[in-house]
């Protein structure tokens, strides 16, 4: 559909969907059909402009803590899953509240806690209901938990003792794909636990995989998904292969669909927050990301960190080129910088 439309053409259809314009059934499938390069930049403009629009040329910084690397679960796709023979490590409160010292001088916006579904923290929740009072008192940012599915009085008191986001991805909206994917898991559970978080009044982040679908459609069907749950932040990430899990032969992708849905939900979701996550390529696949319509940056680590992430293109380099400061650098080079907190709260608040 960006086909044969000139520059005006295309600034016309970013206005058109700045003023509420919403894509029809045949525009999506067309946007997720685009292949060559040409096209592909036409639609990462279109993005922009949208992004632009609505943000200026700031961008919200996450640091993120893995703070339990043990999980019950047996995702085809993780590295963590319980049947990875792998070695796994739990932060100990101490452990903790020192990565929290490390950055708080850091030019973040918020703090991501993310563990597996340790049974250390799922069989006693208060354990980490304690560990976000406590990073929150440290850090006095908002703070994103990513624990998994956790009962509704957990989420309850999640947010009580300080949480102001939940982070919990679907992966998928196609159900036949998400049991091949969150192998033995409910899919209507973790629907319900993301929707009851948000009657706490935290904000949620919603996310799907890409590079697993079996084609176009089932992504389509992710993308309505997406729309129906109406997250207040939004993300894709390409699946990464993983040694030692079911999916480990599968062969990696390039970032290329990735890319392409950060710019498509820049177009269904133009004022919400959508991440460059920097553990799928780093800073360098920071750049690109951004540029097709992200304005947030997530898996920041304090500079020296060994913490893990999800994917760790950098598990195996001796500089891990993830710190807030190495991320201002590159924002800066590319006319970009980070938001006021004030901003970033406000977000928060009207959400
Ligand atoms: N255990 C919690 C959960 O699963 O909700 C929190 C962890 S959260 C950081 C894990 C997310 O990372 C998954 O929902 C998935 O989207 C992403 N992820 C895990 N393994 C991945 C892989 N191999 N490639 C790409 N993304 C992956
Ligand atoms: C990231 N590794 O941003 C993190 C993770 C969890 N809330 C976020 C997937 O890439
Ligand atoms: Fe566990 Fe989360 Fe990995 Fe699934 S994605 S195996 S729940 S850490």
């Amino acid at each position: 559909m960006l086909k044969d439309m000139s520059r005006e053409e295309l600034d016309n259809f970013a206005e058109s969907i700045i003023n509420g314009q919403k894509l029809s059934d045949d525009n999506l499938r067309n946007l997720l059909n685009i292949e060559d390069d040409e096209n592909l930049e036409k639609l990462y403009s279109v993005a922009r402009a949208i992004r632009d629009h609505n943000f200026g040329n700031k961008v919200f910084l996450y640091s993120f803590v893995y703070f339990s690397t043990y999980c019950k679960n047996n995702c085809a796709f993780c590295y963590y899953n319980c049947k990875n023979d792998i070695d796994r490590y739990r932060l100990t409160p101490d452990e903790i509240e020192k990565v929290c010292e490390a950055l708080k001088d850091d030019p973040i916006h918020m703090v991501d806690l993310t563990m597996g579904e340790d049974p250390y923290y799922h069989n006693h929740p208060e354990r980490l209901v304690e560990a976000v009072r406590r990073v929150k008192e440290i850090v006095g940012l908002p703070i994103m938990v990513s624990p998994g599915v956790v009962e509704n009085d957990v989420l309850e008191e999640l947010r009580e003792n300080g949480a102001d986001f939940l982070a919990l991805y679907q992966e998928t909206y196609d159900p036949e794909l998400y049991a091949k994917l969150r192998v033995g898991q409910s899919y209507k559970k973790r629907i319900d636990c993301r929707n009851h978080a948000r009657k706490t009044g935290m904000c949620i982040e919603d996310g799907i995989l890409t590079e697993v679908e079996p084609d176009n459609e089932s992504t389509f069907k992710s993308l309505r998904g997406l729309e129906n749950t109406n997250p207040d932040m939004v993300r894709v990430m390409t699946f990464v292969p993983q040694e030692g899990t079911p999916l480990e032969e599968k062969v990696p992708g390039s970032s290329k669909s990735e890319l392409k849905i950060i710019a498509i939900l820049r177009l269904m979701f133009p004022d919400r927050l959508i991440p460059a996550s920097l553990d799928l390529e780093g800073i360098d696949g920071m750049v690109h990301r951004l540029n097709a319509g992200a304005n947030v940056v997530t898996s920041i680590i304090p500079s020296g960190s060994s913490l893990e992430g999800v994917v760790n293109y950098d598990r195996d380099l001796a500089e891990r080129d993830r710190d807030a400061h190495s991320v201002v650098k590159r924002l800066e080079s590319m006319g970009m910088e980070p938001a006021k907190q004030e901003d970033f709260n406000m977000i928060l608040m009207s959400r």
